[in-house]
């Protein structure tokens, strides 16, 4: 922040100052720094604070004032993800913390109060303040202890803060970060939904899915090999319920931050296109039509865009294995008409003959009537079903058959699976996409048809069926791949 050297801006009242230079973001910071601010004669105002994915109102007051912030850091033990706990370091008792809205030129006494109950000594770096270590100096608190320090928001912008207490990286890894979002003078253009959204990484002496209390692992960190990548501190934070909705034809405004500690995010969400991205959460608008926004760890970015059609929109980390085998993914949902001038959906689906080459036909088994029919064991058939669940379930339903809130229904323990044998084989065989609920969830998603053998068919559904935590009822026997043929001949 470099302070003016222009005199007529020095001679100017803050005021008089912001109002000739409104609309040159230049010269706006500028005079800022410049003018000497009488602290004593703003106007005192309460901050507002909202956990995510809420966002505090936009400011509506056209001078600075004194903004009274306070924030509480705390140690809890809550849901990481389904059966998996963590003891999480938190502002607010939330990962994120809360967000913070104050006006650029906003004058900010911050007190930082560390419950008792705190195993740790915090402080907090808000990347929005211009001062020694930005804040995390005048913050450090042990427990059962409050400190206070004040800032001037000489910046506007989307600025993430974190604790940064030694040491720094398991601060931030347990939990410590949140966004404060510095308003520009000339605020922001209306729309019609505001999210808050923070990115992180949480590193676990178990790998992704086991299930109790997490213990963190710092070997994992320092590799930078996190077991769950998620949005907003736990996997299913954004699905399922939990998903952020919008109507068609709303205009959306994301404010997007990457606690890391490690990773950077390929911010991206399935089938729409961002219109404007403020790029690293500066105050320009200053690129248009991005289909993926890197978010750099300890950044942030904003992207708006306009709903056009309805749908669920999967908000991912386009480094996407993050999304499917490590919960970086939330849900947008917009509800509306359908409009087949923009997106039709599917409107054919046919058999496809490539000319004089042979019919490239996935129905396997279909195909080779004559082909004998293997006789096994129950044992024999799970054994091999193990194998093809790894190879062709467990990338949708997760190795240990957990699925994915609000996209990929669990295998484990289904209720729905259990339910009808015959149904369960024509789900495999066929596909499904229709709406179906498992153990209370609804899902509307899609299931291919995957090609495979009435055999293998056979053997999937038998692992399923007896382990994952399921277990057929009493005389419900073994499925057989003759059964499965049967299905089969009967559908054509
Ligand atoms: C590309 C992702 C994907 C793959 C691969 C996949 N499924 Fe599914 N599966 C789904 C989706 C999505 C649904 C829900 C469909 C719906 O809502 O109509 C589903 C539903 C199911 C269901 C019914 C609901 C439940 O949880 O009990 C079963 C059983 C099932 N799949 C088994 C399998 C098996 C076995 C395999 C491997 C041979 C497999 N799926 C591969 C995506 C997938
Ligand atoms: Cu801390």
């Amino acid at each position: 922040m470099k302070v003016a050297k222009n005199p007529f801006i020095l001679r100017l009242s803050a005021r008089m100052a912001a109002a000739l230079v409104l609309g040159s973001q230049v010269f706006a910071s500028q005079g800022l720094a410049a003018d000497k601010l009488d602290i004593d004669k703003l106007p005192v105002e309460q901050g507002v604070l909202t956990y995510a994915p809420e966002v505090p109102p936009a400011i509506k007051r056209k001078a600075p004032a004194r903004v009274k912030i306070s924030l509480e850091t705390k140690e809890v033990k809550k849901r990481l993800a389904d059966g998996v706990e963590y003891t999480f370091w938190t502002f607010g008792g939330t990962v994120p913390g809360p967000m913070i809205r104050i006006r650029e030129g906003d004058y900010v006494d911050f007190t930082l109060s560390n419950h008792p109950s705190s195993k740790m000594p915090h402080n907090i770096d808000l990347h929005a303040v211009t001062g020694q270590g930005g804040g995390a100096e005048g913050s450090f608190t042990t427990p059962g202890h409050s400190s206070t320090f004040s800032f001037r928001a000489l910046n506007a912008g989307l600025y993430i803060y974190h604790c940064a207490t030694a040491p720094v990286g398991m601060h931030i890894a347990n939990g410590m970060y949140g966004l404060i979002y510095v308003e520009p003078k000339e605020g922001l253009p209306p729309v019609d939904k505001e999210f808050y959204l923070v990115q992180s990484e949480f590193y676990t002496k178990g790998d992704y899915g086991v299930r109790g209390l997490q213990p963190f692992d710092m070997k994992k960190a320092i590799k930078e090999q996190p077991d769950y990548v998620v949005f907003n501190g736990s996997v299913g934070a954004l699905a399922g319920d939990n998903a952020i909705k919008a109507k068609k034809g709303e205009t959306v405004r994301m404010f997007v931050g990457n606690g890391g500690p490690n990773l950077v995010s390929s911010f991206h969400v399935i089938g729409e296109i961002f219109d404007k991205v403020y790029t690293e959460g500066g105050t320009l608008a200053n690129q248009k039509n991005v289909q993926t926004t890197l978010v750099p760890a300890g950044g942030s970015a904003i992207v708006e865009y306009k709903v056009d059609v309805p749908g669920s929109f999967f908000i991912v980390d386009h480094s996407i294995f993050r999304t499917f085998n490590k919960g970086a993914l939330g849900v947008l949902k917009v509800d509306g008409e359908k409009d087949p001038t923009i997106y039709s959906g599917k409107t054919m689906d046919s058999i496809y003959l490539p000319e004089g080459g042979a019919i490239q036909d996935t129905d396997v088994s279909a195909n080779e009537p004559a082909k004998a029919i293997p006789v096994r064991t129950l044992e024999e058939s799970i054994a091999m079903g193990r194998e093809v669940y790894k190879s062709n379930c467990a990338a949708c339903h997760m190795p240990e058959g957990q699925g994915v809130p609000g996209a990929f229904p669990p295998i484990a323990k289904s209720d729905w699976l259990m339910k009808d044998r015959k149904r369960a084989i024509q789900t495999v065989m066929f596909g499904l996409q229709t709406p179906i609920v498992v153990n209370g969830q609804k899902y509307e998603g899609v299931m291919p048809s995957l090609g495979l053998s009435d055999d293998d068919i056979a053997n999937v559904l038998n692992f399923a069926r007896n382990s994952l935590g399921n277990a057929p009822a009493k005389g419900d026997k073994a499925i057989t791949a003759q059964e499965v043929r049967g299905l089969r001949a009967k559908k054509k």
